[in-house]
């Protein structure tokens, strides 16, 4: 490493922040080494561009936006550049508008995890196919319950949910790019105690944080099975892959170990872990794992020294990693260090031949101000981070940065733009594929403050609209949203093709149909009770605005399962079906069948009716169940 750089290390070092700034998120304007005076910067300059969001009534947006419902355990859908919300996908909560959580087809895809009733979103991000999306699914990870679930973007509906074992958390989650989404790669945050007897955090070595370990995971695609787990030092936060198929890099910004927020903080640096997916699959192909507990996932051993890892010091506690859409680098943002680091991804393979040391893969490090959380970018050369503790983004050229950093004397700055306040991810329209575009950047600030009307102690978040087609950022939309949109997704409306009527071969009531056959039951006809010792299944039509059956009996005790099938054809004539006062409702749209079971547990007269607005005899389509007193 020559001098310079040295030089250039140390001095970002003595800018690092004190452990007391962080938690002042208030945040003073204490960036240094460079010229305020030389910026672009403040609200004062981000007007809103008059109609250039403005979506008019009948038009459709240009974007999808995917965005992370947070610990709502959700996925909201909207347009952009409006912002509407165009719709909710209910995922690791109970939604009580679609019955998912409720109905037999959303807890079989829960599965064993149906048992939990929350779940926090991160990640929502979109499979890819050489880079570009493909708009086939949406994977989110769920930090609270360690799940991994994939949403169908044909019909926008989860389809799948992986509890993944042997870890806690699942926090940063990406998708392989090319050749094409093989792979989520999935990091576990917290690490647990590991024995070597393999068995994993059982109450044995609570006290020994030495022997704590996390891992990071492969997840099969299209099976949505782990298909390995690696054993890492340290802990894992955020995660991006590459533009060649090989290279995924981590974030860690507990090298530590550490088990309170000070020990975290305590090294000079952690480091950004990055995985060799071919060296990893090689070492699973030759039998080098072991597998631990119950589970049957191949577990390589990827501490530093191991041939499927390398660790690159960075400065303390890194959050946010993000692949340039060029496929050149891996941005690791600072959080602790007003830096971002600029990893160039074609010197990796020399590191894996241990040809350089880690070091010499950084070729940036460049100074932004205070808090960097998650960089984006707009395909033109230019990185947008998001400043958390400065209530900013920071534009910067990423080629100027490099300059900068081997002795030039350049500045990559280019604008600094106030936003309101404390963002966390910021996202630019296909920032994560090749097409990069280069038009909207939407920032995802975590407090709102004064901006809405006062809505109780709990305040919104605040999601903004910012113009980058030109060369200066300019706010142009304030959007109040609920918790917590992590982190959000935009994607071309040509690149997403969902279904406006169910096809009733569709595999997410498969299941259902299979019930119904072995009952002898025809469900685009059959209007029927079957009943099999207490168990009664009820299979019915709808037509708006009437079910098939408007009456059906059966006995106190019951175990009751109403099978709805949807016989409208008409795009947009959903039906509902609630049970009164047996917290069963579900959703059953055009050519649709969904199912619910119950047990029919009082006696009487128990009215049923249709819960989505269908016709205007909407309010008549009803129905009895008539239970006999056991
Ligand atoms: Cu920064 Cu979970 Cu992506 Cu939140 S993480 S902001
Ligand atoms: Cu059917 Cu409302
Ligand atoms: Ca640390």
């Amino acid at each position: 490493m020559s001098d310079k750089k040295k030089e250039i290390e140390n001095l970002g070092r003595r800018h690092f922040l004190r452990n007391s700034a962080v938690t002042g998120v208030a945040g003073a304007g204490l960036a240094g080494g460079f010229g305020a005076g030389t910026l672009l910067g403040g609200s004062e300059k981000a007007r809103a561009a008059e109609g250039s969001i403005e979506v008019a009534p009948g038009e459709l947006d240009e974007y999808y936006g995917f965005w992370s419902g947070g610990h709502s355990g959700e996925v909201r859908v909207l347009g952009v550049p409006s912002m509407r919300e165009l719709m909710r996908i209910p995922v690791f909560n109970i939604d009580s508008a679609t019955g998912w959580g409720i109905t037999n087809e959303s807890r079989r895809i829960l599965g064993d995890s149906a048992r939990f009733l929350n779940g926090d979103c991160h990640h929502p991000h979109i499979s890819m196919t050489d880079g570009s999306y493909d708009g086939k699914y949406l994977f989110i990870n769920d930090k609270a319950n360690t799940r991994v679930a994939r949403i169908r973007l044909d019909i926008m509906k989860t389809d799948r949910i992986t509890t993944i074992p042997n870890v806690q958390a699942i926090h940063g989650l990406r998708l392989q790019k090319v050749p094409h989404t093989q792979y989520v790669f999935a990091n576990a945050e917290f690490p647990i105690p590991h024995h070597d007897d393999g068995v994993v955090n059982d109450g044995r070595g609570m006290e020994n944080p030495e022997g704590y370990y996390t891992m990071f995971n492969g997840i099969d695609a299209e099976s949505m099975e782990v298909a390995w787990q690696v054993i890492v030092d340290g802990n894992l936060d955020n995660t991006d892959a590459d533009y060649t198929g090989r290279f995924v890099a981590s974030t860690c910004y507990n090298s530590e170990k550490g088990m309170t927020l000070a020990d975290t903080m305590r090294a000079e640096r952690d480091w950004v872990v990055v995985f060799d997916v071919e060296a990893i699959e090689a070492a699973v192909e030759a039998g080098e794992f072991k597998t631990l507990g119950d589970s049957e996932v191949p577990v390589v051993d990827g501490r530093q020294g191991s041939k499927v890892t390398r660790y690159i010091p960075v400065p303390k506690n890194p959050h946010g990693l993000n692949t340039s859409p060029d496929g050149k680098y891996f941005i690791a943002n600072g959080k602790l260090s007003p830096t971002c680091s600029i990893i160039t991804i074609d010197k990796l393979p020399a590191l894996f031949d241990d040809a350089i040391e880690p070091r010499d893969t950084v070729v940036g490090e460049p100074e932004l101000g205070l808090g960097p959380l998650h960089t984006t970018f707009d395909g033109r050369g230019n990185a947008y981070t998001t400043l958390f503790i400065d209530s900013q983004v920071a534009k910067w050229n990423i080629e100027d940065a490099i300059r900068a950093y081997n002795g030039e004397e350049v500045n990559y700055l280019r604008q600094k733009l106030d936003v309101h306040y404390q963002p966390g991810h910021n996202h630019a329209s296909l920032t994560e594929t090749k097409d990069a575009d280069g038009k909207w950047l939407v920032v995802l600030s975590k407090f709102a403050k004064d901006r809405f009307l006062p809505v109780g102690p709990l305040h919104p978040e605040n999601d903004q609209l910012i113009d980058i087609s030109g060369e200066e950022m300019k706010l142009v939309h304030d959007g109040p949203t609920y918790a917590e949109p992590h982190d959000c997704i935009l994607a071309r409306a040509d690149q997403i093709n969902p279904k406006k009527v169910w096809t009733r071969d569709d595999p997410f009531f498969a299941e259902t149909v299979a019930m119904a056959e072995q009952d002898g039951v025809t469900l685009e006809t059959d209007n029927k009770v079957v009943r099999d010792g207490n168990k009664v299944r009820v299979y019915m039509t709808s037509v708006a605005p009437q079910f098939g059956l408007t009456e059906f009996t059966v006995k106190q005790g019951d175990e009751v399962t109403v099978v709805v099938t949807n016989l409208d054809q008409v795009e947009d004539v959903s039906h509902g079906f609630t049970m009164t006062n047996h917290g069963v409702a579900m959703e059953i749209s055009p050519q649709q069948t969904a199912s619910v079971t119950f047990t029919a547990d009082r006696p009487g007269v128990h009215w049923y009716y249709c819960q989505w607005f269908c016709h205007a005899m909407h309010m008549e389509m009803t129905g009895r169940m008539l239970v006999e007193k056991a």
